[in-house]
């Protein structure tokens, strides 16, 4: 048996990476029967069925340590969290969703400003006081070559997704970074992913012993329904070191009095952010 990682899946059959080369795998029947689904991300045990064919058989599955649904990934390690500083321009309301999301599931968040070329000063200027105190924040522009080395040292030996909504750029970074296999970039591309109903299929692409990369299609809009109202608090990161420090235990951070987090608004934590996380739990709880 051989240790290895599945990096892409089409129809039943996986690619497994063994470090020196892939092997082409099926899956017992046992996880067909117990309705588990190999996925990409997934470091499994291979039995070789012939070494020069690179053929094998998945036997066993390791624990994952989280899965993100879409993209079918599993065992991620960063998210990518990438708008564009212009064309598109960023919706803030969408950022914080993404940042939530990721902050739920875990993951090391990189905030990717793209189109640094064509951003402007003021938005610069907004990013930086609201999200570079409490993110790591890289802008890049793909034309230029500005902040891929940046976001390189960032993916190093990791699995990272990239994510944001459509059209920042995404699939331009990621053929900046990657050492095979480029994503389709622009217009073109984007109407023929949108015209497929088949699912997409997901790759782990490799950038470098170790380092890997998951491109992702564009979300317009992200649903945090599965959240409960009140504790979309832990998942505002300048929140964390004043939440206990309220007079009521289960304060929400709204109109209670006596409110750590509030007291904080303009001194550690930004006007806007609050704003947002006021608005979200609105919503959340409007729904329930
Ligand atoms: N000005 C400028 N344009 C860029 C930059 N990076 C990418 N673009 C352009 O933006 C458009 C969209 O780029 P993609 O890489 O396809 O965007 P995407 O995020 O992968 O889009 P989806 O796959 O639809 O989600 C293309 O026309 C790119 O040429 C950049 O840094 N500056
Ligand atoms: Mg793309
Ligand atoms: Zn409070």
């Amino acid at each position: 048996m051989v240790k290895g990682r599945i990096i892409k899946g089409v129809g039943g059959l996986y690619f497994v990476d063994i470090g020196d080369k892939v092997f082409e795998c099926k899956a017992r029947g046992v996880f067909r029967k117990r309705k588990f689904i190999p996925t990409v991300g997934d470091y499994v045990e291979v039995s070789v069925i012939d070494e020069d064919k690179k053929i094998g058989f998945i036997e066993n599955i390791f624990e994952r340590k989280n899965f993100l649904p879409r993209p079918r990934v599993a065992n991620i390690d960063c998210c990518i969290i990438t708008f564009a500083g212009a064309r598109p321009n960023i919706n803030f309301d969408l950022l914080d969703r993404f940042i939530i999301l990721a902050e739920e599931k875990n993951f090391e968040i990189v905030i990717c400003i793209n189109k640094y070329d064509i951003t402007k000063q003021d938005t610069i200027d907004y990013i930086n006081r609201i999200y570079l105190p409490i993110y790591n924040v890289i802008f890049t522009d793909t034309v230029n070559n500005i902040g891929i080395d940046e976001l390189k040292i960032e993916v190093i030996n990791k699995v990272s997704v990239v994510a944001g909504p459509s059209g920042v750029g995404k699939s331009s970074i990621i053929n900046k970074i990657v050492t095979s296999g480029v994503r389709k970039t622009g217009e073109l591309s984007r109407k023929i992913e949108r015209g497929k109903h088949t699912t997409r299929e997901v790759e782990l692409l490799f950038a470098g012993n170790g380092t890997y990369i998951v491109d992702s299609p564009g979300f317009t809009a992200i649903s945090l329904e599965h959240i409960k109202p009140e504790n979309i608090q832990f998942y505002f990161k300048e929140f964390q070191m004043f939440i206990g420090k309220c007079r009521f235990n289960d304060c929400v951070h709204i109109n209670e009095p006596d409110c750590a987090v509030k007291e904080n608004i303009e001194i550690n934590i930004s006007k806007e952010r609050y704003e947002r996380y006021k608005f979200l739990y609105d919503e959340l709880r409007r729904r329930r």
